[in-house]
């Protein structure tokens, strides 16, 4: 096919029927951007031969080099099946880990993915990720079995080993969807369910029984599994660029024996045999050992096919099959010393890869106009906000999302998932075209012109030194010239990756930019009604107006200008860098909601601080970290209270990737880069039984360490005083207020709890805090059912007499009041609104207290998140820790008694004299007294009273943390190594130098590979994949993916105490302790004190030898 025609694409932009914007999705090196080059090289861009060679959508030179994606991009081709005319929106994703919010920002723009799986790895970890992902967005997969030549070549399975081996891999990819399908309905009926039921309680007490499974079978899930007879999975092998649909072999053979199409296409799949004799198609072809019509009519035939080619090299045969095939093979593939040559030769016209998977895509993919209703409310709705919450000028917008129109009546709805940096040079005005004939005629014309009047010139030789001066003249402006261009050059260019939801967008058109955190509530009631971008108009918060720069249709590595895109379209907008950060919502209406932010599977967890080479180069490198802030979706780029400049990656190879783009293209300085900052967290755990030799630990011994906890603790502050159970007492510097805090270790579940429910958490605080200031939120009712949910199990998880009614009493959660670690209000007589109050809606929220507690009660929430963002150990954010503050006084002053006032000035008297002790269930009037005065207390030496509660609040949790037994946590990754028994030993050994943990090992069904799912802490992690690669001669890699927290077991500020410690371990105890080690090493980092001795013996050395 010739290379398609830019008017072509422009044509069918507009019949949005026609359109499918998809992406390829998959664990990474399972052949996506190959089984790209066979569809792009289907339109003519690259050459047939080059297909899966050149990996043309992996245009960065380090994705070259490494052989994998690190970015997605798109290319739109067109295709032509069953007598239609489609264009394809095609969107490469990375398979990497560590670039997983690439294929986030891919999976928004699409309705549909071509997921595809390597034949021998089969369902791998990334794979289940990226299914997840796009059902999370709503989109419809359809399925891509690659490299089933190796199934051939490298596995040698016959073709019914093959057979079973496919079912297998496909059963298991449908176990994938069949998990998150009964999930999600599961949730839906159990919503029907308790609506239901809030229905039926009223009139109804009886007890009831839900069927959980009826749910299930009412929903059709027809369209959600994989199976071939259905027509939604292909069958290829993309570098030998052949492909299948058993369609094709259903037509081929329905033609050659006389049975009816549809008979085998629904028996080509499964255990069904042909009885030639009977010239019937029979079931049990497993029971009865016959092959099944798969093996028979399909296998066999591509197996003899490599066998003829590949295995015996049999000329004649291959001459046979490619007459009976009526393919033409030039005569030098024919000849070509590397058989893969002539194999592709003859499979790519046999069965062209691209024809079965564009044909799959175009008639099982849904074309924009499609969209379905539940996925237009998932992305308007953000967050816990309801659907039918948002004002009515937005709702109203559903419609122009369902109908997917490019009418010039239909408001323009865009969204960006990210922000591209392109080279000027790739953009279509900087670029040199081709030119046409007629161009070229006009220019030889020109050209002729010049030479003749040259020579005419010459000829003459009036006055040589004129001309001299006139090409120096022309040299001048000449340099000029090309200095503004380098300049221009110079310039990072943005390119917003977008898709139009509705309208069309045109150059030069006025539209509004909103912000992630844009709301159209707010917005509606500042701006006039009907007003248009072109109004001038009030400002509001997150919202920009801006005109469309210029339009780009994606072409991989180049970039076509347009005028204008209509709806249903995936296009690059220029001239929005200075409007869109990372993603971003353009409209023309502003009651358009800011879509859902975008599903990120990877959590940063890599830093490093990052300095110039040369210090005076630091405005280069901060503008090169913006740039590179703006064009990584997931990167994140901080300055330290340090003055550090800190990168955020989600792994090493992404870090990698930013650091070389810092380095070439934003800053293009040379830049340094600190080792790997790796995080910790800290916590309290419960006192430990035994000692560090397996001792008892005799009551004796705990006390002995409490005291010398509290000897310690009364050098630093002479208000504070802990008691043997960990109560620690503190009254702020003016005396006028003490609390008493505990801290006590949350069990591990609900620490796990916390982290999960972070979402929930955040919207619970969101809610509270509004309550405060009087406003309500409207809360999602899923929202809401989810959140009881988490309460009632806090509730079952916080068991034990400690506990006791815990949930009720939660005051916070921190730090940054979402984090894992709890403030429970102990305070007898304190009542305080409590943070489940959204789910008592129904109910009339309680009134809040007026008392000066209620008033500082934020200073001692300020106080707790400030404890619990870093610790006393290493200045790391605590996790797992409950406080518990078991009392809380306010001093408040009496009037003096008179021998007592020395004191001139007046307002001075009521701070200093006696106090009295007012406890929190004081009579009102003495409440309102304390206000006052508490009040006035604000004007003492210590500085503000609210500041100086939240430094007692803070240091008195930093002082019971410190009185348990602290310990570090590391952050873990998993990996799941996939490696041949060979290398297994290899593996292991690795692991267990980097403190790895084995969890489970099996065999993969069907090879001979075996799986290994470890974790591993972080700290450990630098250059493990490189060098499991290089102790496995590459066989084996790994991905690592961020899991969990976990304790680390040894105590960083252990000393020898029993006799059999110091047996053991020795006076100086100075044999390996990890966790002082992390600790040590984050403190030096942080430049804070660390308790090292440098010089053991003050003495002068010894050479005992010589003395002797
Ligand atoms: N034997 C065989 N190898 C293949 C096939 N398709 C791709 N490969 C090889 O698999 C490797 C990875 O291919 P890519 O297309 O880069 O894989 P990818 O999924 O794009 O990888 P990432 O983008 O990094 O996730 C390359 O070495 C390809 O040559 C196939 O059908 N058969
Ligand atoms: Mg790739």
């Amino acid at each position: 096919m010739g290379h398609t025609s830019l008017e072509k694409i422009i044509a069918l932009q507009k019949k949005t029927s026609q359109i499918r914007n998809l992406c390829i999705l998959a664990h990474v090196d399972h052949g996506k951007t190959t089984l790209a080059d066979c569809l792009v090289a289907s339109n003519g861009i690259i050459s047939s031969r080059l297909a899966g060679k050149l990996r043309y959508l992996d245009s960065r030179e380090d994705e070259q080099i490494r052989g994998i994606t690190m970015k997605s991009s798109a290319i739109s081709l067109h295709c032509t099946t069953g007598g239609n005319d489609y264009l394809i929106n095609l969107i490469d994703s990375p398979g990497h880990v560590d670039f997983s919010s690439e294929v986030s920002t891919a999976v928004r723009l699409c309705d549909g993915a071509i997921v595809v799986v390597d034949a021998v790895e089969g369902v791998c970890p990334q794979t289940q990720v990226v299914l997840r992902q796009a059902w999370l967005e709503n989109i419809r997969p359809v399925l891509v079995i690659n490299k089933i030549d190796r199934l051939i070549v490298e596995l040698k399975l016959t073709s019914q080993e093959a057979y079973a081996h496919l079912q297998k891999i496909l059963e298991q990819v449908n176990a994938v969807t069949g998990t998150l399908f009964t999930s999600k309905v599961l949730e839906e009926r159990a919503e029907k369910n308790a609506e239901a039921q809030s229905i039926r309680t009223e009139n109804d007490s009886g007890d009831q029984v839900y069927d959980w499974s009826a749910g299930l079978e009412e929903t059709d899930d027809s369209d959600l599994y994989f199976s071939p007879d259905r027509g939604n999975v292909v069958f290829a092998s993309a570098i030998d660029g052949w492909g299948f649909r058993i369609h094709q072999f259903a037509e081929m053979y329905s033609q050659k024996m006389g049975i009816r199409f549809w008979v085998l296409l629904k028996t080509l799949w499964g255990d069904f045999y042909l009885n030639a004799k009977a010239k019937k198609i029979m079931k049990g072809a497993q029971s009865k050992g016959k092959k099944p019509l798969f093996v028979q009519l399909v296998l066999d035939n591509i197996w003899s096919m490599y066998d003829a080619v590949v295995t015996t090299r049999d000329k004649e045969k291959v001459e046979k099959m490619v007459t009976s095939l009526g393919i033409k093979v030039m005569p030098r593939d024919l000849k070509h010393s590397d058989p893969k040559v002539l194999l592709s030769a003859i499979c790519s016209q046999w069965l062209p890869v691209s024809q079965a998977v564009l044909s799959m895509v175009c008639e099982k993919l849904p074309s924009p106009a499609e969209i379905s209703a539940e996925r237009v409310e998932k992305l308007m709705s953000v967050g816990a906000r309801r659907f039918d919450s948002l004002p009515e000028k937005t709702q109203e917008l559903k419609k122009a999302f369902l109908d997917c129109s490019a009418d010039e009546t239909a408001p323009v709805i865009v969204f960006v998932s990210k922000m591209v940096s392109v080279d000027s040079k790739a953009l279509p005005q900087n670029k040199q075209r081709p030119l046409t004939q007629e161009e070229i005629s006009q220019r030889r014309e020109l050209a002729r012109q010049r030479h003749a009047e040259r020579q005419a010139a010459n000829q003459s030789a009036e006055s040589p030194g004129s001309a001299d001066a006139g090409d120096a003249l022309c040299a001048q402006t000449e340099a000029l010239s090309v200095k503004t261009a380098v300049e221009e050059e110079n310039k990072e260019h943005f390119v917003a990756f977008a898709r139009v939801y509705s309208g069309v967008v045109r150059k030069g058109q006025k539209v509004f930019v909103l912000g992630p955190k844009y709301d159209p509530s707010l917005a509606l009631r500042v701006l006039p009604e009907d007003c248009s971008v072109a109004d001038v108009l009030p400002s509001v918060p997150h919202m920009a107006c801006c005109t469309v720069d210029s339009l780009y249709l994606l072409m991989g590595r180049e970039l076509e200008e347009l005028e204008e895109v209509p709806s249903g379209n995936v296009l690059g907008i220029g001239g929005m860098e200075e409007f869109i950060l990372k993603s971003a919502t353009i409209s023309t209406s502003p009651a358009c909601p800011p879509f859902t932010p975008l599903n990120f599977e990877a959590t940063p967890i890599v830093r490093v601080a990052i300095e110039p080479k040369h210090p005076s180069e630091m405005p280069k490198l901060v503008r090169g970290m913006r740039l590179l802030n703006q064009a990584d979706p997931c990167a994140e780029v901080l300055i330290q209270e340090t003055g550090e400049h800190v990168l955020v990656t989600a792994g090493e190879v992404h870090l990698q990737r930013c650091l070389d783009d810092l380095r070439e293209r934003f800053a293009k300085i040379e830049i340094s880069a600190s080792e790997p900052i790796i995080p910790f967290r800290e916590t309290v755990i419960r006192p430990p039984k035994v000692d560090m030799v397996n001792e008892d630990l005799g009551k004796q011994h705990k006390v002995a360490v409490i005291h010398q906890v509290k000897d310690e603790q009364t050098k630093y502050h002479e208000g504070v005083q802990v008691d043997s159970t960990g109560l620690v007492t503190l009254t702020t510097s003016n005396k006028m207020a003490t609390v008493r805090v505990r801290a006590i270790p949350l069990p591990e579940e609900v620490t796990r709890l916390l982290e999960d429910n972070v979402e929930l958490i955040r919207t619970i605080e969101q809610f509270s805090l509004l309550a405060w200031e009087g406003k309500t939120l409207e809360i999602n009712q899923k929202i809401l059912e989810n959140i009881q949910d988490f309460k009632v199990k806090l509730e079952s998880t916080l068991q034990g007499h400690k506990w006791r009614g815990a949930v009720e009493h939660i005051w916070t959660f921190g730090p940054r009041r979402c984090g894992p670690n709890i403030l429970l209000n102990r305070i007898e007589g304190y009542r305080r609104p409590s943070v489940w109050q959204c789910l008592e809606r129904e109910k009339e929220i309680e009134k809040a207290e007026t008392t000066a507690f209620r008033d500082f009660d934020n200073s001692i929430v300020s106080g707790f998140q400030l404890a619990t963002l870093s610790g006393p150990m290493c200045e790391e954010p605590l996790m797992g820790v409950c406080f518990s503050v078991e009392s809380w006084d306010m001093m408040i002053s009496t009037p003096l008694t008179q021998q007592d006032s020395i004191v001139e000035e007046s307002h001075l008297q009521s701070q200093i004299g006696e106090y009295s002790d007012v406890h929190v269930s004081s009579t009102s009037s003495n409440r309102s007294r304390s206000r006052a005065e508490t009040a006035g207390g604000s004007l003492d030496c210590y500085g503000p009273f609210s500041g100086q509660l939240i430094a007692a609040m803070k240091e008195t949790c930093r002082y019971a943390f410190q009185a348990k037994p602290q310990r570090l946590m590391a952050a873990m990754y998993t990996c799941e190594i996939m490696a041949t028994a060979e290398v297994l030993g290899r593996v292991y050994a690795v692991l267990s130098k980097r403190e790895g943990r084995v969890l489970q090992e099996e065999m993969k069904e069907g090879t001979d590979m075996f799986i290994i799912k470890a974790v591993l802490p972080v700290a450990e992690s630098f250059g493990f994949a490189d060098e499991i690669r290089k102790r496995t001669s590459g066989l084996a890699s790994p991905q690592l993916v961020f899991s969990h927290w976990e304790v680390i077991p040894s105590d960083p500020c252990w000393v020898p105490t029993t006799e059999e410690e110091y047996l053991h371990f020795g006076e100086k105890a100075d044999s390996a302790n990890q966790a002082l080690k992390y600790m040590n090493a984050v403190r030096r980092r942080k430049g804070l004190y660390v308790d090292e001795k440098i010089v053991e013996h003050g003495e002068k050395q010894r050479t005992l030898s010589k003395n002797k």
